[in-house]
């Protein structure tokens, strides 16, 4: 049997973080691999997305600090939502100091981001002591996170040995690390969760090096479980009917790779 034609919920049962294995149930239970990337700079906006859309993904990343008019409010929000239309909510906040700072950013200042996301990530340069430094905030609150293995942008640094050693690296917390934002799945073990930015209907990129790949080329080419999509879908005319259709092909992709085996 190999990684990929085992579901979802399969591989719940490999997990050692409470929330990968919540994060695995609930894309099976609601049929999902879309994640939203929430790229808006209002509260309402975001609510007003996280509403619409909410029923659609398994996860709504957020960029907190790109919202201008925040208030704690907000995040309180975000969480009723998330409770309403069941998804977990991902702040892609992308820590890269060293552990000491990045416990104050991760739990303190005007975000408080551990209070209220479910997962987080981080660059892997700067060592272990990064994770060390997440993980006493988060562990106890049930928080997982994510590692950036490998980036969409053209000509990022992020070469095939940064790659295995950040893959190294999460092995040493897999109680608090559950997976990595990737553009390839990483490593036979069935526990990890890859997430992929840079999704788009049509392949391409913009004019600030961003690269696209479809959903199928994603999930089903590459092996990775969720897609993440920002302007796909809010700059659609129609972003609901539009999550949908990102859904049904990040989902179709799925079926056909557990097929394929
Ligand atoms: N994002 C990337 N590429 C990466 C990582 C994060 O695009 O390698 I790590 C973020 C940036 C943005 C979203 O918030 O994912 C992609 O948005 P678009 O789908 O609008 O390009």
């Amino acid at each position: 049997m190999t990684v990929s034609s085992l579901s979802y919920q399969d591989r719940a049962d490999y997990c050692q973080a409470p929330i990968a294995k919540q994060l695995l149930q609930l894309m099976d239970e609601k049929k999902t691999n879309l994640a939203l990337s929430a790229d808006v700079t209002s509260a309402q906006q975001l609510i007003a997305y996280a509403e619409q859309l909410g029923p659609e993904i398994c996860l709504l990343k957020t960029h907190i600090d790109i919202i201008e008019d925040f208030t704690a409010g907000l995040t309180q929000t975000l969480r009723r939502l998330a409770e309403k239309h069941h998804f977990l909510i991902f702040e892609d906040r992308k820590f890269a100091d060293i552990g000491n700072t990045v416990k104050h950013q991760y739990e303190g200042g005007l975000y408080r981001i551990a209070d209220w996301a479910d997962l987080t990530n981080a660059h892997s340069l700067p060592g272990p002591g990064i994770i060390h430094g997440l993980y006493e905030v988060g562990r106890k609150k049930n928080r997982g996170l994510l590692l950036l293995a490998e980036m969409s942008s053209a000509g990022h640094l992020m070469d095939s040995a940064y790659i295995q050693k950040t893959l190294a690296m999460a092995e040493q917390f897999p109680d608090f690390v559950i997976g990595f934002i990737t553009q390839h799945a990483l490593s036979t073990h069935p526990h990890w969760i890859y997430l992929t930015p840079g999704v788009k209907r049509d392949a391409g990129g913009d004019s600030l090096l961003q690269q696209y790949v479809t959903p199928e080329k994603a999930i089903y080419e590459q092996g990775t479980d969720i897609i993440i999509v920002g302007r796909g879908i809010l700059a659609a005319k129609d972003p609901l009917t539009e999550a949908k259709s990102y859904r049904q092909q990040g989902w179709d992709a799925y079926l056909k790779r557990r097929k394929a085996g």
